[in-house]
């Protein structure tokens, strides 16, 4: 089916551009190669004006480390969001809501993704609170910075756009979309280092094969992940 919607559109700010090179490789790269998406990375020095292209400062209050100053935030948001459509202005920070599938699903249904890759301590507060649409947060434990969030969300939301995985089947079978962790997966040859595949898979029948799949899923997830499988009773 052809996909009549217009690309998803994303800009990321940050100060290490090419942290981002990783989107330019793989599936994400061919995406944006068939007008799926388009993705432009901006050096947010190139909103400064001294000689030091400065980005940092000391924090108010004092404190460890430098935060991040409003202004080059504030000039590049208003030159990227020039003309734009309501876009989501994502700031990745460890005090934001939790991304999961969930998530990636909704930010999969934007028409302009702005992400603001902070370093250092964050970004001036008055930034997020101006701009940021969403602060989000990859996981339980602290990073350098917001370039590493970026690219997994970019990854995770991808794959949900229309014709970018070429089997669909294998999106809507995702861990996180089924609520089951991912079931083992083998290939050629049928055996290495003494340890055969599984003969089910060696079956042909396609039955056996998916109920075998759904229970190592399931037991895998019991497992390691009973916290996604609805509460017994
Ligand atoms: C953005 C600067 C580093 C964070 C002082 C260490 C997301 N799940 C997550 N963990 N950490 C981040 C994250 C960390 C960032 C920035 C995201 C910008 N840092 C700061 C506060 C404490 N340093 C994140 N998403």
């Amino acid at each position: 089916m052809t996909d009549t919607r217009r690309p998803l559109r994303i800009d990321v700010i940050t100060i290490f551009p090419e942290y981002l090179d990783a989107l330019r490789l793989a599936l994400v790269g061919k995406a944006v190669e068939r007008g799926l998406l388009t993705i432009a990375v901006h050096d947010l020095r190139d909103w400064t004006h001294d000689v030091h292209r400065t980005v940092d400062d000391s924090p108010y209050g004092g404190g460890a480390g430098m935060v991040m100053r409003p202004e080059p935030w504030w000039e590049a948001l208003g030159d990227v969001t020039a003309g734009a459509d309501q876009p989501r202005i994502v700031v990745p920070t460890p005090s934001g809501r939790r991304f999961d599938h969930r998530y990636a699903t909704e930010l999969a249904t934007a028409s302009h993704l702005i992400f603001c890759a902070g370093r250092y301590e964050g970004i001036d507060q008055r930034v997020i609170d101006h701009w940021a649409t969403d602060e989000l947060s990859l996981g339980d434990y602290v990073v350098n910075g917001g370039e590493v969030a970026v690219l997994a969300v970019v990854e995770a939301v991808a794959r949900l756009l229309p014709g970018m995985v070429g089997n669909a089947a294998s999106v809507v079978d995702d861990s996180f979309a089924t609520g089951l962790l991912e079931g083992p997966v083998y290939t050629r040859p049928e055996i290495y280092g003494g340890l055969a595949v599984p003969a089910v898979l060696r079956s042909g029948d396609h039955a056996a094969i998916a109920a075998w799949r759904r229970e190592q899923a399931l037991t895998r997830t019991r497992q390691r992940r009973p916290d996604l499988l609805p509460p017994a009773g």
